[in-house]
């Protein structure tokens, strides 16, 4: 979606190899509704991280297995540790979303078994990181942009320099796979912009097991 009625139809983009920008991918699916019945369930929560202090995107997960941060360290845990109960289901809606856009990257054998929800308030950012505590590299990760835009920045195979900004919109899909399943990756910070939307919700859906 773009607030120019006008605006060219932006094409997809393989910003690095492997990994491809799929525009409005989403179309008229809106799991904006879902997500907020998923957080009735499983709130979303400023986790800890190791080196002290909280993170500024809020999470949560639905799934056999959720992404899970605290003075320990990562990991993947089937419970939530606020709730002592497992995570919301994956809706079926979302697993075909996921798999339609792998497939169309071409990674038609995606199998995702757990999706994090991000939730970014203006302000939020996502400092450089690489997803690497899933075992399979083979499987990539699928990454819905909904709401507020923001500005990823694809590092690559190295932490420092600058990266390539990539702008994602509500509604665009990212898919990382191949050789940039392990690259170096960040999110700016969100600003408010007039529109529909306070808030930016990120959906990765990963193979984890
Ligand atoms: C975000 N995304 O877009 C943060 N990680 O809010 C990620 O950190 C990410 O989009 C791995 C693969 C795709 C992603
Ligand atoms: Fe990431």
């Amino acid at each position: 979606m773009t607030d120019d009625l006008f605006a060219e139809p932006r094409s997809s983009w393989a910003f690095a190899p492997g990994a491809v920008l799929l525009p409005d991918f989403v179309g008229s699916a809106d799991p904006v509704a879902q997500i907020e019945r998923v957080a009735k369930v499983a709130p979303f929560r400023h986790f800890e991280v190791p080196r002290g202090g909280r993170m500024s995107v809020a999470i949560t997960n639905v799934g056999d297995c959720g992404w899970v941060s605290d003075r320990r360290g990562y990991r993947y845990a089937a419970e939530d540790p606020q709730t002592g109960h497992p995570w919301p289901p994956l809706p079926p809606e979302w697993q075909a979303l996921a798999q339609g856009a792998a497939a169309a990257a071409g990674y038609p054998a995606f199998r995702p078994d757990c999706c994090l929800i991000n939730r970014y308030l203006p302000g939020a950012r996502m400092g450089v990181h690489q997803d690497r505590d899933e075992p399979d590299v083979s499987q990539p990760i699928v990454s819905v942009s909904l709401g507020l835009p923001a500005t990823f920045v694809w590092h690559g195979a190295v932490r420092s320099g600058r990266g390539v900004p990539v702008a994602l919109q509500h509604g665009d899909v990212v898919v990382f796979g191949g050789e940039s399943r392990r690259g170096f990756h960040a999110v700016r910070p969100v600003r408010a912009v007039p529109g529909p939307f306070s808030v930016r919700y990120n959906l990765t859906f990963r193979r984890a097991r």
